[in-house]
């Protein structure tokens, strides 16, 4: 995978870089909107690309299980199923099994599970995880994996992270056993577990390290975990990780959690809050969050955030969309979701333009000063 560094901060351990995939170029620092069932929840591709959206995320633990490889294989893969033409990352589905599932076994060969959706017996493995990807077609696929809970104990996250590695192995191992189907580059990334301990973290960091992946995730962090202890984990991870390669949080998170992660050397982001919280009435604004259901915009005729470069600013009043909520127009949950998509690739771009300037620490904190004042 080709991935260049542009800036290195020197104040801090962020840094600016480029990643090109066969669907496109992707600017790092980077924000990733979910799309987990081949869909960006009320967004349409063509307003994502006018959002600046450089890359999605959709799940192979639901695209597997509806519309099902059969489907997506005729389809042409999921570019084409959903005409999103820029670059496209897969999760694996070890997240989604765990946290959705009802039955889950895990054992040396894979995962037994029960769909959420009609409760029929399903297996994943390393290997028919890396096939399922090849037919979604991502351009990044991840492995499968355990990410155990915060509150696992560390016998538990020592054995399920030593399974880890060996499914990675597995996994990388069939990488290079398969073909791209639709005659585009498809790149893997190991994931990084063993929770907040030092000497499980390091050893599953250096283990995949070896492995050699085109980039690496850092798995099983914002589960729960005080925020301070998922910064030591990024400063004990970011000198084992070798520099010319990405690096994927996955998961996170808030603007504050993302700033503070690309201090410590985070590439990647993705994370459900600004399509969810925008479906329920809560936008990002530069001061702060907004609960737009509230009845107190009812009469505010101004924008979201005065001064803020979008089409949602500029057109709509905060009581338009208050309305919009209270009655349960759709509209207004989708222009919910532009603000915060909008929003959260600004935070990035932003971030990117600081660090070049050698100003992002600054910028940082005056930032989040003004967006957590008035944190309601
Ligand atoms: N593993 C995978 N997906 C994930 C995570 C993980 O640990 C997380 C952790 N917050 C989010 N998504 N495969």
């Amino acid at each position: 995978m080709k991935f260049s560094l542009i800036t290195t901060d020197p104040h801090s351990s962020a840094r600016c870089g480029v990643l090109e995939t066969s669907h496109g170029t992707i600017p790092t620092p980077v924000f990733m909107p979910v799309g987990t069932r081949a869909s960006v929840k009320s967004v349409e591709p063509h307003e994502l690309r006018e959002l600046n959206v450089h890359i999605i995320l959709a799940n192979t633990y639901h695209l597997y299980l509806k519309p099902g490889n059969e489907i997506l294989q005729k389809a042409g893969g999921v570019h084409r199923f959903m005409n999103w033409d820029g670059p496209l990352l897969t999760d694996s589905g070890g997240y989604q099994v765990y946290s959705l599932s009802d039955l889950r076994k895990i054992s040396e060969e894979g995962v037994l599970f029960k769909s959420h959706l009609d409760g029929s017996k399903q297996h994943f493995t390393p290997e028919n995880v890396i096939e399922t990807e090849r037919i979604i077609g991502s351009d990044i696929m991840m492995p499968l994996d355990e990410c155990p809970p915060s509150t696992a104990e560390k016998e538990y996250v020592r054995i399920s992270g030593e399974l880890t590695i060996r499914w990675a192995e597995r996994a990388r191992k069939h990488f290079t056993l398969t073909s791209p189907l639709y005659g585009h580059e498809q790149y893997l990334f190991g994931i990084t577990q063993g929770g907040i301990h030092t000497d499980l973290r390091t050893s599953s960091t250096n283990a995949l390290v070896d492995l050699d992946f085109d980039g690496y995730a850092i798995g099983g962090m914002a589960v729960g975990e005080p925020a301070e202890e998922m910064y030591r984990i990024l400063e004990l991870s970011h000198p084992l990780l070798p520099e010319k390669k990405p690096r994927y949080l996955m998961g996170v998170g808030t603007p504050e959690n993302i700033l503070n992660a690309i201090e410590r050397g985070i590439d990647m982001f993705d994370c459900v809050i600004p399509t969810r919280e925008g479906r329920n009435g809560r936008v990002y604004t530069r001061q702060g969050k907004m609960n737009l259901r509230s009845a107190k915009y009812s009469t505010d005729f101004s924008s979201i955030d005065e001064g803020f470069d979008n089409e949602v600013c500029r057109n709509y009043s905060r009581a338009y969309l208050r309305h919009l909520l209270n009655v349960g127009e759709i509209l207004g949950l989708k222009l919910c979701t532009l603000q915060n998509i909008s929003f959260f690739m600004w935070l990035t771009a932003t971030a990117r333009t600081e660090i070049q300037k050698g100003s992002f620490m600054e910028w940082k904190q005056d930032f989040l000063e003004r967006f957590n004042y008035n944190d309601n």
